[in-house]
């Protein structure tokens, strides 16, 4: 019986794979996610046996159009770990925080592990991650999978927010947020094993999987389009057009602020 599990998301090439090894060692169970021939791979953490480790497949975003996005999102909603360790490439932080805002709807506790430091510290470049704190209200710790360093306070960052109750974070401006608190009172099942605000996002983004998975019936669903309409004729584009570009704002503003000495020329081309 374990005391608690953390699931491990990130980006591709984040060094999830390189952090799953180093925490779990060789206490590592592979089967397939439910259905699907995606790899699923749990572990128990090396130096406490009672930590579990679940390795998600690595995934830009909680969108509903690959496999590796839906097992993702279907185990995190069903299944409440209760930590999510989000692993960010921090040499290619706004590209990595895209998902972190999604992640951060769940309800569910976030530590943010800021990988590849020992890149970042060869350039010069430093981060802020007080600030980076203060933005997305979780704790973040500097890691380097590779050299190994960062990892016992990563897991003892754990170990503390595992029991708390988080705020959702909102990244949205008021007339959008006004949307999502519309969406929440069409229907109790909008509180889906309590991940209700990321449940609302979707739904403004008229997610079918997530409006089938929760079940609307046709007059929920009828309250749900005549919102959608109203949101969709406001802001001139489709709900996920508009959910895209306000995660796209929120990032780069963050990024703006919490990176100093940033290189510049990081294009092949220059
Ligand atoms: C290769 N620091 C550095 N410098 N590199 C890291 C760190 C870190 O903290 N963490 C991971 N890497 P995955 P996903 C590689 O494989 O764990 C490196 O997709 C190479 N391979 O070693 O696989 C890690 O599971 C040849 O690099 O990521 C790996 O998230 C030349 O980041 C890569 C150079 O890590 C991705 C690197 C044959």
């Amino acid at each position: 019986m374990s005391k608690f599990t953390i699931a491990l998301a990130g980006n591709p090439n984040s060094g999830k794979t390189t952090l799953f090894n180093l925490l779990t060692g060789s206490e590592q169970y592979v089967g397939n996610w439910p259905g699907v021939t995606v790899e699923r791979k749990e572990g128990l953490y090396k130096k406490d046996k009672e930590i579990n480790i679940v390795d998600l497949p690595g995934i830009y975003s909680l969108s509903p159009y690959t496999l590796e996005e839906v097992v993702s999102r279907d185990y995190l909603i069903d299944e409440n770990p209760d930590v999510i360790i989000n692993i960010l490439d921090a040499t290619n932080l706004e590209r990595n925080l895209y998902l972190t805002t999604q992640l951060m709807e769940l309800g569910i506790p976030v530590v943010i592990a800021l990988n590849m430091m020992d890149l970042v510290d060869k350039t010069g470049e430093k981060i802020l991650t007080n600030e980076l704190e203060d933005h997305l209200k979780c704790k973040v710790v500097k890691i380097s999978a590779l050299k190994k360093t960062g990892i016992d306070e990563l897991i003892e960052a754990c170990e503390k927010v595992k029991d708390d109750k988080v705020e959702p974070l909102k990244i949205f401006n008021e007339s959008i947020e006004k949307y999502i608190e519309d969406i929440k009172n069409i229907s109790t099942k909008v509180d889906y094993h309590n991940s209700i605000r990321w449940i609302a996002v979707k739904l403004l983004e008229n997610d079918e999987k997530i409006i089938e998975k929760i079940g609307l019936d046709d007059s929920e669903k009828n309250k749900l389009n005549g919102l959608l309409n109203k949101f969709e004729d406001e802001f001139d584009d489709d709900g996920e057009g508009v959910i895209t570009d306000g995660r796209y704002n929120f990032v780069s503003n963050i990024t703006k602020h919490i990176i100093k000495n940033k290189r510049s020329g990081l294009s092949t081309s220059d």
